[in-house]
């Protein structure tokens, strides 16, 4: 059904008509800012003068950042749901709450995390990194035991694929991580001053074929009900590392669908990518190392926390120990080339990042240099490479372009 679209001056009214929402707020002296500055969705947060506040977020029948001429499903809030139920279930430390969900007008009223940040705004700012993605390979590991067929059986896992179908939302994702970069598109776009780069990035057989290959996986394997969209503008921080009101969140998981796992990983280390390309780009040179030893971390916490599930699984006579060493191997090579894919994808596709965009010229050709050179190195060569060997390769970008 198509509902009707929130607005600042309906939203009280909506709350006010909602039994399971009314007595949360008091719609009588709620403030309503509209704070969506994602590519999809309205967002409204509402306060009321005892400070209580609901964050609602409705799904519009069109791509917000482009407008009413790209219609989309507003099912994808129904796919929001229904990830956030069953990843919260599985850590409810690490994924924002859903308070309600409307399916007649696709409105989900999410936990209040206004005191948190996203953490790409924290990181663009120079801010701390420390401790912001181990919890999100540690996540990561939970999605995969809890959905997987090793978990659910063959048969119900089945259907739980099934019925996480999220067609329409996979086709943004393949046209823009996968296709467009690489074979053209009227939504790509750079500054000239790196076209030079791109151009001969167009003619690299090797590249344009590795992201073939990255789509055909994304296509085909069905491994477990991921985030789809795991990046640094879908992760809430508050605090520092250690601190007792340290805590990160992951939200927004509208793309969610069966998927392979590494691409949840990927898109993670695509983005740790563009905040270190930041760095460098700026000069931080040893922050721009230090952001880049993440990719290590979220693997290792990913790694260790599917070993600690590991004895729970079903069916341990089948899949077994050897089998479990195989499968990390075919994670780790996924991930690297869907994070060189991310990496491609965000420089020149339609969905850029502000890591990168927002670099004064002689900044971003450093930074396009890095996500493009690196991004590349990941998709082509994925695990036939090491982390030391793209952490080796990762330094000498930052060297003087006459030392290297
Ligand atoms: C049209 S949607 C563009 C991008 O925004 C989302 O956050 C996803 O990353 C998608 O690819
Ligand atoms: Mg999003």
């Amino acid at each position: 059904m198509v509902g009707t679209m929130l607005t600042s001056e309906t939203i009280g009214g909506y709350i006010g008509g909602q039994p399971a929402l009314r007595h949360l707020v008091d719609v009588e002296s709620l403030t309503v800012d509209e704070v969506g500055d994602g590519n999809l969705n309205l967002v409204f947060i509402c306060r009321d003068g005892d400070g209580r506040a609901l964050v609602l977020k409705q799904s519009l029948p069109y791509v917000r950042l482009v407008g009413p001429e790209w219609p989309m499903t507003e099912d994808r809030a129904a796919r929001e749901a229904h990830s956030l139920r069953v990843h919260g279930a599985l850590a409810p430390e690490w994924v924002c709450a859903l308070v309600d969900y409307n399916d007649d007008q696709h409105v989900l009223v999410l936990e209040d995390l206004t005191d948190h940040e996203v953490l790409r705004s924290r990181l663009n700012r120079g801010g701390s990194h420390s401790g912001a993605f181990e919890p999100m390979g540690r996540l990561v590991a939970r999605i995969l035991a809890g959905t997987s067929w090793l978990a659910l059986g063959e048969e119900g896992f089945r259907i739980q694929a099934g019925e996480a179908v999220n067609t329409q939302l996979c086709l943004i994702s393949e046209e823009l991580i996968f296709t467009e970069p690489y074979l053209g598109g009227t939504r790509n776009s750079v500054r000239s001053i790196v076209d030079g780069q791109l151009e001969a990035l167009r003619q690299d057989a090797e590249w344009v074929a590795g992201a073939m290959r990255m789509k055909r996986r994304f296509l085909t394997v069905q491994e477990a009900l991921i985030h789809g969209d795991l990046h640094t503008g879908s992760m809430f921080i508050r605090g520092e590392a250690g601190a007792q009101d340290f805590s990160v969140k992951a939200f927004d998981s509208e793309f969610a669908f069966y998927g392979p796992i590494g691409f949840d990983l990927g898109l993670l280390w695509g983005n740790i990518l563009a905040a270190a390309a930041r760095a460098a780009a700026r000069g931080e040179i040893e922050r721009a190392v230090s952001v880049l030893d993440e990719v290590e971390l979220v693997w290792r916490a990913f790694e260790d926390e599917l070993r600690s599930a590991w004895p729970a699984r079903q069916k341990p006579e089948q899949y077994t120990d050897a089998f479990l060493e195989s499968w990390l191997d075919d994670i780790r090579d996924d991930a690297w080339g869907f994070a060189g894919c991310e990496a491609a994808r965000r420089v020149i596709g339609l969905a850029k990042v502000s890591d990168i965009e927002t670099l004064d010229d002689e900044e971003y050709v450093r930074g396009v240099e890095i996500m493009l050179g690196i991004g590349r190195s990941w998709l082509v060569h994925r695990s036939r490479r090491g982390f030391d060997f793209y952490r080796d390769e990762f330094a000498e970008l930052l060297l003087p372009v006459a030392s290297r």
